[in-house]
């Protein structure tokens, strides 16, 4: 009886976060003939603490992978500034604040673009979020049929 009661409460407050983790505007960045490409998106975190972003999949699998990147900055030998991409483990959202994965910031890395891509009409990404010991997922879902790669295949 009283795991059952445990198991209720934790139910709760992950709904709760689910419902206060908003995912806005995703847009996918697939240029012909590129092997991978960029996913940008916002995600607004209206909990009263930080949730980590430490996982994104997509359904049907036409990425080998999505990865987690973010852009730092570099210097060469010669003292010139260039801009690096890295992979990172997760990206964490403040509470009350809005994470904006964008074009020459943090993204997610679409890894290897399977050619079925364009057979599909709508991709579903699935986005695994974490905060203490708690993990919780959000779906948007995104139209491709419309996506300039796929346009008159
Ligand atoms: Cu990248």
């Amino acid at each position: 009886m009283a795991m059952r009661w445990i198991f209720f409460l934790f139910a709760v407050s992950v709904l709760f976060a689910v419902e206060k983790t908003e995912i806005k505007g995703l847009e996918l960045k697939i240029l012909n003939g590129a092997k991978n490409g960029a996913g940008y998106v916002s995600i607004y975190n209206g909990n009263s603490y930080a949730v980590s972003l430490y996982k994104v999949e997509v359904e049907p699998g036409v990425f080998d992978r999505v990865e987690l990147h973010d852009h730092v900055p570099r210097k060469d030998e010669n003292g010139v500034e260039y801009m690096e991409m890295i992979e990172i483990p997760e990206m964490e959202i403040a509470p009350g604040s809005t994470l904006f994965l964008q074009r020459g910031g943090k993204h997610l890395m679409l890894m290897g673009i399977n050619s079925t891509l364009c057979s599909f009409k709508e991709l579903k990404f699935e986005f695994s979020f974490r905060h203490g010991g708690d993990t919780f997922q959000r779906s948007v879902e995104v139209n491709v049929s419309d996506d300039k790669r796929c346009v008159g295949l």
